[in-house]
């Protein structure tokens, strides 16, 4: 784990990637616009609309790890970090939950072991986010209000917790090779004890990956501001109190949201690569790492316009980083 850590001290800049079945509602629900990897939520999209509107269409076809991982590389970034599930619920790799992307619409691949494969031949590191406790799926997760009664009790949170986070959290540690962070989100609920039983299924299964501390009630390695954060927030202490931890923060080049939507898709902040650049001497400069996202379309494949953004920093990264 101290080597990552130095890794991720000496890397300080990486890809966010957020693809899920939202990409292929393209952020259009009956008509209107609705930004992002919250459009179910957002338009309060009933599971079973959202299972055959989104989820069962949703095929990435065009999905190629190579090229994803040429386009970090050629930003300059070292490692990844891919959605492996948000808080729509739905895995993106072959899970035995069969909400999954291979199985439930037949598309039939695992493109997280595509990319683990690929980033493997390629000495990228990859990581996986992982919404913990916000499931918009199943009842008894956190979030989903319009399906469900609001007020659930805890019980019926551990159910979901010991059934589907526990087991996919293990999946996705025990079956895609070295993984070098796991990124949790949204911590609503979660005891102690259930930050420590994920802290162990990863210690276990992958001692050398890192944790970001919205894992929950100050667990994690290393501490995650908010998002579009530019300093750092506030400081958790240490689980490596010899080790200088970084901070970390995230923006997108998508508009609106971190997933991809029609409008903004084509457009996204191309034209505003140099705010980038700032960002990333900035945060960069106060000790921080910076993921920047990107919203590939319903096919997979990363919008040009997006790539270019990513370009113009690698560009800009050969000829100023070093220095
Ligand atoms: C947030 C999430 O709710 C967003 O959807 C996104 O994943 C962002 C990076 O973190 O808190």
């Amino acid at each position: 784990i101290r080597d990552n850590m130095q890794k991720l001290y000496e890397d300080k800049f990486g890809l966010f990637v957020h693809f899920g079945p939202y990409a292929q509602l393209e952020g259009m629900w009956k008509g209107e616009e609705i930004t992002g990897e919250w459009i179910m939520k957002r338009a309060f999209i009933p599971i079973k609309e959202y299972e055959k509107e989104a989820a069962a269409k949703f095929k990435p076809n065009n999905f190629n790890a190579q090229e994803w991982v040429s386009i970090a590389e050629d930003a300059g970034m070292k490692f990844m970090v891919v959605t492996a599930k948000h808080h729509d619920g739905f895995a993106m790799y072959d899970s035995e939950n069969p909400y999954n992307l291979k199985d439930y619409s037949g598309f039939g691949r695992d493109i997280l072991k595509e990319l683990s494969e690929a980033c493997e031949d390629r000495d990228m590191n990859l990581g996986f986010y992982y919404s913990q406790s916000q499931d918009w799926h199943e009842e008894g997760a956190y979030g989903n209000t319009w399906d469900f009664p609001k007020d659930m009790p805890q019980e019926k949170f551990d159910a979901y917790f010991n059934e589907k986070a526990i087991p996919q959290v293990k999946e996705l540690t025990q079956n895609y090779g070295d993984i070098f962070m796991v990124w949790f989100d949204t911590p609503v609920r979660m005891l102690d004890a259930q930050c420590e039983a994920l802290m162990d299924v990863i210690k276990t299964n992958q001692p050398g990956a890192l944790v970001n501390s919205r894992l929950g009630n100050g667990y994690g390695h290393f501490d995650v501001s908010i998002d579009n954060g530019k300093t750092p927030s506030v400081s958790t202490d240490s689980w490596l109190p010899d080790l200088k931890i970084p901070w970390q923060t995230h923006e997108s080049v998508t508009v609106g949201g971190w997933g991809y939507t029609k409008f903004g898709g084509e457009h996204d902040r191309s034209a505003e690569y140099t705010d980038f650049i700032y960002n990333l001497c900035r945060i960069v400069g106060n000790g921080g790492v910076y993921l920047l996202n990107v919203g590939p379309r319903p096919d997979g494949t990363i919008p040009p316009s997006q790539v270019n953004s990513l370009k113009a920093i690698g560009d800009w990264l050969k000829v100023n980083g070093e220095s």
